[in-house]
């Protein structure tokens, strides 16, 4: 795999309204997914 290769972060538990950040470092896609609902999926692509 090359730069879109998965990359490991996990946040807390967020409520609503919390949040939570993360700089990334690297370009890429990045996928996510809420570790509760499996079904809710996101992507962050940095560029
Ligand atoms: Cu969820």
């Amino acid at each position: 795999m090359g730069s879109d290769a998965p990359r490991l972060i996990r946040s807390p538990p967020l409520d609503t309204g919390d949040s939570f950040a993360f700089v990334f470092l690297q370009p890429g896609t990045y996928r996510c997914f809420c570790s509760l609902h499996p079904h809710m999926q996101g992507m962050v692509v940095v560029r």
